[in-house]
């Protein structure tokens, strides 16, 4: 800890100095631009060590300004400790030489353990945030702030991971021989049905261990302009993947649950796909009696949504989730290269969940996090104050009329 803490001050002008450059984020566009015709992996090095250091510095200032009751919980400043090293890591590189060789396979193998030792930063978080539920309690107040942080953590990482991940399948020597046509992890004639066939198959196979059925799987496609032609997109299959096999663990959980012990068969879930001029549209549909509107902001916030993990037997937890972060990263992949992910409820019936992506690869370009004083300012504001009035349950009566604050 002595040794942390002197590395903290030591190298917090170094943090000072790269929280004070914005990131640059890139299009898919430019990501596949780049990896396509002979890839420069000078020039990708170039790049990144100098912008990892400013990402992870614009991140970690915005840790620091955390409530103390928060920054101090355990896993928090395990957390902290593995983005100081990384940090430290890449400043190994700033005045590297890039002509020498050696420089460019160093830094190769150190993104290869950065990206390791930030492997369990979402659970681990996640853990940090119980501790601190145990021992304050759920404060509205800190759960804003936590909403606000964590979106802005979980995207900078994201984006941290992406950029690692390009370089290392770009300039590594493990060829991907699966998928010659990939330029790193992005797919160029990405197949949006075989990616919503595969998440359904993986999420179906979930369904059936734990409740022995699970609802088929109708897709429908409508393209705009091709009405014949299959939809493709240029973009990431993992983060795809991962979108639509949460989405098809909520759907299928629901239909299950809620047709449990009824005669007839479980209604299908149905995904339509959809190619417009601007979005590519993805909407799983279930009739599993769906969420009444003043719990949907719920299904999105950490806070309320970590429970500590149900330590009676583990092995007959829910494997269908509808707990954890899911929906909520979900969600951060889908708003990472500007599109959304949304959920339409009707109570009784069921859940619309619509996946939305730019249709055009030079429109989706990452959308980062910035540290700077408006951010800053979100830190020391809570929810904003109630200026709507609050329903009284007492009948009227001219002598209780309400006095103002
Ligand atoms: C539900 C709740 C939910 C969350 C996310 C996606 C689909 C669904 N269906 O009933």
């Amino acid at each position: 800890m002595r040794l942390y803490a002197f590395l903290l001050k030591n190298t917090s002008p170094k943090i000072e100095y790269y929280s004070r450059f914005s990131p640059s984020p890139l299009s898919i566009k430019q990501f596949l631009e780049f990896g396509r015709d002979n890839a420069c992996e000078k020039t990708s090095y170039m790049f990144l060590r100098k912008e990892l250091p400013v990402r992870l510095a614009n991140t970690m200032r915005e840790v620091n300004l955390l409530p103390d009751k928060l920054l101090n919980q355990p896993s928090v400043k395990l957390v902290q400790k593995w983005y100081m090293q990384s940090f430290l890591e890449l400043l190994e590189y700033e005045n590297r030489n890039s002509e020498d060789a050696q420089a460019l396979e160093d830094f190769l193998e150190v993104l290869i353990e950065i990206r390791n030792r930030h492997n369990d930063v979402v659970p681990t978080m996640a853990q940090g945030v119980i501790e601190y539920k145990e021992k304050f309690g759920f404060d509205p107040f800190v759960s804003s702030n936590i909403q606000y942080f964590l979106d802005r953590f979980y995207t900078n990482r994201i984006s941290f991971r992406m950029l690692i991940n390009q370089h290392t399948l770009l300039f590594g020597n493990d060829t991907n021989p699966a998928h010659p046509k990939h330029i790193g992890s992005i797919d160029p004639t990405c197949s949006v049905a075989d990616v919503v066939r595969d998440a359904y198959e993986n999420a179906k196979m979930l369904c059936h261990q734990y409740y022995l059925a699970a609802p088929e799987l109708k897709i429908e496609e409508f393209h705009a302009k091709a009405p014949e032609k299959p939809i493709h997109a240029v973009y990431v299959p993992s983060h795809l993947f991962h979108m639509l096999f949460e989405l098809f663990k909520n759907s299928m959980r629901a239909t299950v649950e809620h047709h449990e012990g009824r005669e007839e068969g479980l209604p299908p879930v149905k995904a339509k796909v959809t190619l417009g001029k601007e979005d590519l549209s993805i909407k799983i549909s279930d009739r599993g009696g769906g969420v009444p509107l003043r719990k949907i902001d719920r299904l999105f916030n950490y806070m309320y949504s970590t429970a500590p993990t149900p330590s009676l037997e583990p092995s007959r937890a829910v494997p269908l989730a509808g707990f954890g972060y899911g929906l909520p990263i979900s969600r951060l992949y889908a708003r990472y290269f500007q599109g959304d992910l949304k959920l339409y409820s009707m109570e009784g019936v069921g859940t619309d969940a619509v996946i939305y992506l730019k249709a055009l690869s030079s429109e989706s370009f990452e959308r980062l996090p910035v540290f700077n004083k408006s951010a800053w300012r979100h830190y020391q504001t809570g929810p904003e104050a109630d200026d709507w009035s609050n329903p009284s349950r007492e009948p009227r009566d001219a002598s209780k009329f309400k006095a103002k604050r």
